[in-house]
């Protein structure tokens, strides 16, 4: 079998690797109609069954996703947007400056990346300009949950050699709020791709490049990594308010603890995880951050779609 991964494309024509070759491949009508939930039905990442016809090579097959990361369309919650598939780490990169961490959104974004079992590691970047009390406490609080936080600096070249080692021989994803440094980190893992990705990249109009598509850059350590626009909003597709808990590991480490097997740690009479965070065991961020997850996916529990898979 001819199986190409997805680098990148729109509509029906995709750029793919194919034996360590990028070619065009086009994606068969049939296929078109089987997602009518999914606003793009193959996505960087993906692995394709190739067939040659005539002179041209389809698409005739999407292989069985590992993971997925996906959002709903913006023009609808009802409409699945996949960004990415089959991704071995998922690299959320923040900066401490212009735009500072948002605990809010990478908490959903972890959550999401949690639900799909995708290895997660959180990137603070910019840090030459220095990292503020704030920041720091909110580094400490991810630390102590269990994640790894890399602080970055392009600019001084730090840390970037440990992104090199991450993404050497497997497929990360860089996502985050835009202007963090996504494009540039991939400029520096690897300055023979300096070029492609300024040449994606469009002028706004403050002057700066903003990656306007996602795509997947070959590595020359023999990883691939996944440049994606920096998103705004993160909204959690198909997860149910019910199972957030399960997502967040401190919350989910405690609640076998709760006077109620059943408890969503909201309010609830002898809850171990309100108790942890008035104790301070758990960072209070977090903890207000699942609040406010929880109340946006109830409210948007008929919006969503149930698990479709
Ligand atoms: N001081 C400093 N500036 C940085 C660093 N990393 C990136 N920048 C600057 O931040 C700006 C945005 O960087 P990009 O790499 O385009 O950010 P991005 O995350 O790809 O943004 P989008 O494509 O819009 O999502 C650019 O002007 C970079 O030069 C860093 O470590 N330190
Ligand atoms: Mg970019
Ligand atoms: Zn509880």
């Amino acid at each position: 079998m001819n199986k190409a991964l997805v680098l990148y494309g729109n509509g029906t024509d995709y750029t793919v690797s194919l034996d360590g070759k990028e070619c065009v491949a086009h994606l068969k009508g049939t296929l078109l109609h089987t997602t009518k939930r999914s606003h793009h039905p193959v996505c960087p990442g993906d692995y394709v069954r190739i067939e040659q016809e005539g002179s041209e090579l389809v698409m005739a097959e999407i292989l069985p996703r590992m993971n997925r990361i996906s959002r709903p369309a913006n023009y609808g919650m009802r409409k699945e947007q996949v960004i990415a598939s089959n991704i071995d780490h998922l690299l959320l990169v923040s900066s401490v400056f212009s735009p500072r961490m948002n605990t809010g959104f990478l908490d959903r974004i972890l959550a999401y990346s949690n639900m799909q079992r995708i290895e997660t590691e959180i990137v603070v970047n910019k840090t030459d300009y220095g990292i503020s009390d704030e920041e720091q406490y909110y580094i400490e609080g991810y630390r102590q949950i269990g994640y790894e936080v890399i602080e970055t600096s392009v600019e001084k070249s730090i840390n970037i050699d440990k992104i090199s080692c991450l993404t050497s021989g497997s497929v990360s994803a860089l996502i985050g709020n835009s202007g963090v440094g996504k494009s540039s980190i991939l400029n520096a893992i690897d300055p023979a791709f300096r070029r492609k990705v300024n040449e994606t990249s469009s002028y706004s109009l403050k002057g700066k490049h903003t990656t306007k598509q996602a795509r997947l850059y070959p590595l020359s350590n023999g990883g691939f990594v996944l440049d994606t626009p920096g998103i705004r909003e993160f909204g959690m597709w198909n997860m149910d308010f019910e199972e957030l808990k399960n997502f967040f590991p401190e919350i989910y480490k405690l609640s076998s603890q709760c006077r109620y097997h059943n408890c969503l740690h909201t309010n609830e009479p002898g809850c171990a995880v309100i108790a942890a965070a008035d104790e301070g065991k758990i960072p209070e961020f977090r903890y207000e951050n699942y609040l406010k997850i929880f109340q946006t996916l109830y409210d948007n529990r008929h919006l969503y779609f149930k698990k479709d898979k």
